[in-house]
């Protein structure tokens, strides 16, 4: 279909979270409940909150550290949850300032100025409001002409945003689409939750997808096609939503925030992703062994290993299946975008490589791309 995937962006929060400086946290934090409730722990009515560990979370996850947007309040003991002020109605949003740095190095690194794109998608796990849309404020801060809409797709935001891409120009109705992933997670973290404090980090991800007839760059891919398969599933999930208000429960109980069934996801989609990355290769028959790069979602380094041996019958090396985790966390939908922006350059015309997210949904989304 002639669509070429020709230019990416990584926006990079300045501050950071080390696994000894998030348990360091938690665990006073734990500390404190505990003596607080003493009394019911002792009755036996209430459980005591279980200590965290830096090298439990390197070890069952990949994760060393992560980056924040805002990191004041995070790790205060009294609050645990990131400061961020709420901005004035004529001000730029958060998610759209995160964007925006991202769409910027996403344009240039495409050779691309705000005349040349016909429309914004802001796809991520979370829009920080329902309207008007991000994408719509990010389309008028760049000038840039045609229309924009967001969508939620969780973890798999990123690809399916670019599969929504893909098609638009396929079919002629866009000739340069700009795909944003604002993944300002933050504030849906439980940092008082020792199974899930220390999963996710912020960053913010673009990329360009445009007509094969355009492309003015020799660093682009063409897209072979684009792949995607959701199966529903309570296992990750977050009950956080405009309806709160009316349910007359706690806005923000820890179920209106990120939680999950860990040992259930990694057991039920590793198989499915390994199994949806090989049919997908076989529409253009290609073999696991012949793919050059594996850009593959980032949520847990085991899974990623799990899922490579799974598709290669060996392991694969950091060279073939980068990992970015031990730097940025989960980074819901972005962790395969950004471990594409920063290991692609390398590569020869012609080498093949698969872009694939998989997670919460449950959903999964793959793009096959070969270097021009
Ligand atoms: N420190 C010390 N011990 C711990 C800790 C901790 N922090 N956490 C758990 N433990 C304990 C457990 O309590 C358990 O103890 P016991 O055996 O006594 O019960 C023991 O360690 C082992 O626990 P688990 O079995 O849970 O440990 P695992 O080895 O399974 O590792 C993981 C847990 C890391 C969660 C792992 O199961 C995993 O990664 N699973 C897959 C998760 C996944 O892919 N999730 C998808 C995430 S969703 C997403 O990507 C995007 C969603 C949208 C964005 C949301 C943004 C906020």
């Amino acid at each position: 279909a002639n669509v070429v995937l020709s230019g990416v962006g990584l926006w990079t929060p300045p501050n950071k979270i080390t696994n000894q400086e998030l348990v360091d946290s938690y665990n006073a934090w734990a500390t404190a409940y505990n003596q607080q409730h003493q009394s019911e722990i002792d009755a036996g009515t209430l459980t005591a909150k279980p200590f965290s560990s830096a090298e439990f979370i390197e070890k069952a996850s990949g994760i060393k550290s992560r980056y924040i947007y805002r990191k004041e309040g995070a790790l205060d003991i009294e609050r645990m949850r990131p400061v961020i002020p709420e901005r004035g109605e004529e001000e730029l949003s958060n998610q759209a300032e995160i964007a925006i740095e991202a769409a910027r190095l996403a344009m240039a690194d495409a050779n691309k100025t705000a005349a040349d794109i016909d429309a914004v998608i802001v796809s991520c796990a979370y829009t920080q409001r329902s309207y008007p849309a991000i994408a719509i404020e990010v389309q008028q801060a760049l000038e840039i002409e045609g229309f924009g809409f967001d969508m939620l797709v969780a973890c798999s935001a990123a690809t399916f945003g670019m599969h929504r891409a893909w098609e638009m120009i396929a079919s002629g109705n866009a000739r340069c689409v700009l795909v944003i992933n604002p993944e300002l997670v933050s504030p849906q973290v439980n940092y008082t939750d020792r199974d899930s404090h220390f999963i996710f980090g912020d960053v913010a991800t673009a990329t360009v997808l445009e007509s094969a007839a355009t492309v003015n760059t020799d660093t682009a891919f063409d897209i072979l096609s684009t792949k995607a398969q959701t199966v529903f599933s309570n296992n990750i999930r977050s009950n956080f939503g405009y309806i709160s208000r009316a349910n007359d429960t706690d806005p923000f109980g820890p179920d209106k925030l990120f939680h999950q069934a860990g040992r259930k996801v990694f057991k039920e989609v590793c198989p499915m992703a390994a199994e949806h990355i090989t049919a997908h290769l076989a529409q253009h028959d290609i073999a696991a062994e012949q793919v050059s790069r594996w850009w593959l979602h980032q949520a847990n380094i085991n899974m990623n290993t799990l899922i490579c041996k799974k598709l290669l019958g060996r392991d694969a090396n950091a060279e073939e299946a980068p990992i970015v985790l031990d730097e940025y966390a989960n980074t819901a939908s972005a962790g395969s975008i950004i471990a594409f922006a920063l290991h692609h350059r390398d590569l020869a015309s012609q080498d093949v490589g698969v872009i694939c997210s998989f997670g919460a949904g449950y959903s999964i989304g793959s793009l096959v791309i070969r270097k021009r």
